[in-house]
């Protein structure tokens, strides 16, 4: 059984998780108009990847007998326009997230959760890709510049990123 506590701060981390679907797929659509069909399949990953992590977590909540909890999901701000702008944010972001995801650890050490702490584990892993994954996007986009041809050549690189169902937990 599932401390309240510890319940509670699943289910905000399932509101996150969904959010962040939310807000990569409303950056999906700004590089859909920018005619960059490779940084659309980038995102449509990450889409599918923060639907499978706030998924995870759901099952888990069910599987030590807790309740799930559904919050209304924000509205979306993508702050910028640029490649360079958009991926600053989802860096920012990801760093959020990893902040979360230590203080739902926080919350597992509390109440003597050590199922849960290991369990999230693998999101702590998952964290350390993301930031390295989005980080290095980021340092491309900032080497290429004004280069349109540079741009036209990392789009064609992510157009070949895979969704990988992950075996969580
Ligand atoms: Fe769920 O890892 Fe990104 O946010």
């Amino acid at each position: 059984m599932l401390n309240e506590k510890m319940q509670q701060a699943f289910n905000d981390q399932i509101n996150k998780e969904l959010y962040s679907e939310y807000l990569y797929l409303a950056m999906k659509a700004l590089f859909e108009e920018m005619n960059l069909p490779g940084f659309v399949n980038w995102f449509d990953v990450q889409v599918q990847e923060e639907r499978a992590h706030g998924l995870g977590m759901y099952d888990y909540v069910h599987e030590r007998g807790g309740h799930v909890e559904l919050f209304a999901i924000d509205k979306p701000e993508v702050k910028g326009k640029t490649p360079v702008e958009i991926f600053e944010q989802v860096l920012e972001h990801e760093q959020f997230v990893t902040s979360r995801i230590n203080a739902l650890m926080d919350v597992a050490e509390e109440v003597k959760d050590r199922a849960a702490l290991s369990f999230l584990d693998w999101y702590l892993k998952e964290q350390v890709e993301e930031e390295s994954n989005v980080g290095g996007v980021l340092a491309n986009l900032k080497l290429i510049g004004d280069d349109k041809k540079g741009l036209f050549m990392l789009d064609k690189e992510l157009a070949s990123r895979v969704f990988n169902p992950p075996v969580i937990g």
